[in-house]
């Protein structure tokens, strides 16, 4: 399908955990908060999971250390996540959405691509759609959200960003590269700090720097990315907005107290966190066959281990059992481990778990 003849939105909802934390408690309008880990007065060892812009003005940033937060603004209201009220609450937006698309494609827990093509004849409807479903979601669920408008998921991605919070941008197919243009190189979805890095060396920072360097060049330093990130930089993404299973991995991590080589506690701990996972693959009526068990060290250094099972499974036994024996791996006297998490990944829905068994 041509670039030209698609209209994609991708909403993102705005500050989305502390937007809910919000809403369900409106004195802490105005104030800055904080949602992540127990800040103890600036001894807290977690992450920031996200904060509202009152806080981003102290310049607190989502996966900053909470330690840090508390130094840049230790007046704000610090709350733990709650996931079950997020995830609840993520439902029912993608459930409005869902309404207004062709084709629907849910990314992450507060994002979504929205096919609107044969909905709409050209970008002022497209436009108008948006703003209906900005009214929508803040009449039931009295959140806000950004939208990006554009003839491909990059372009409408890209632009959702652009005029946070409580935007709308629209860029049309003929304006695509130059709204790309000044943006610095990370804004392309693919773009990791490595490549980042690599880029800057090459003397490119921004998209343009990117559409402008030789292509030939690009595809000798990165391979198949290469020529990937110069369609891209050209504002070129073919990529089809497709339903998937909503959620691609569930995970739970916990930062120790202190530095420990417990082991008991730590296998206690691993026990604990894939509770909590289990508790949503119950939820989600979903059954995985990959768990990843991921250690960060006393040094920082982090590691994962995945196993993938031979068969599909939903049940907690199969879960506790794999990640303990990935865990075995790590347990080394002589260093002290800060973090651990588990992760379950690799889904079948049940209608896909249905005609895999009758295959
Ligand atoms: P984002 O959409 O990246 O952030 P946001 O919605 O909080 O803020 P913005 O207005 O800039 O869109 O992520 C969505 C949610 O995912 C966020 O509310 C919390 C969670 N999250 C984390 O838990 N850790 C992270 O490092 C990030 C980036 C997000
Ligand atoms: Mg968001």
């Amino acid at each position: 399908m041509s670039d030209k003849k698609r209209i994609i939105l991708h909403v993102d909802m705005d500050h989305f955990f502390t937007a809910i934390e919000e809403r369900e408690h409106p004195e802490f309008k105005g104030k800055p908060v904080i949602v992540g880990a127990d800040p103890k007065e600036g001894k807290g060892r977690g992450v920031v999971s996200t904060c509202n812009y009152e806080a981003r003005k102290f310049g607190v940033r989502s996966g900053m250390p909470i330690s840090k937060a508390w130094k840049l603004c230790p007046q704000a209201v610090y709350l733990p996540v709650n996931y079950e009220l997020y995830t609840k609450v993520s439902e029912r937006v993608m459930e409005i959405l869902r309404k207004y698309a062709v084709k629907f494609e849910s990314w992450g827990i507060d994002e979504a691509f929205l096919d609107v093509t044969s909905k709409v004849k050209d970008y002022t409807e497209a436009e108008t759609l948006a703003r209906r479903i900005k009214e929508e979601i803040l009449e039931k669920e009295g959140l806000t959200c950004s939208i990006g408008i554009g003839p491909n998921k990059l372009a409408a991605k890209i632009a959702s960003d652009q005029q946070k919070p409580n935007g709308l941008t629209v860029v049309k197919p003929e304006e695509v590269e130059k709204f790309l243009e000044p943006l610095p190189v990370r804004k392309l979805l693919w773009v990791g700090r490595k490549t980042e890095q690599k880029l800057q060396a090459m003397g490119i920072k921004t998209i343009g720097d990117l559409a402008r360097y030789d292509p030939t060049v690009l595809a000798e330093t990165f391979g198949l990315m290469g020529k990937q990130l110069y369609l891209m930089a050209h504002g070129i993404d073919r990529s089809e907005v497709e339903e998937r299973s909503e959620i691609k991995s569930i995970s739970r991590e916990k930062t120790f107290d202190e530095d420990t080589n417990d082991f008991n506690l730590v296998a206690k701990t691993l026990d604990g966190l894939a509770e909590e996972v289990y508790r949503d693959v119950l939820r989600q009526n979903i059954y995985f066959k990959t768990v990843t068990v991921k250690v960060r060290y006393e040094n920082f250094e982090t590691h994962t281990h995945s196993k993938t099972l031979s068969f599909i499974t939903n049940r907690l036994d199969d879960l506790k059992k794999t990640a303990k024996e990935l865990l075995q791996a790590y347990l080394n006297p002589n260093v002290k481990i800060r973090l651990i998490g588990v992760r379950v990944s690799n889904f079948a829905s049940f209608e896909k778990q249905k005609t895999l068994v009758e295959i």
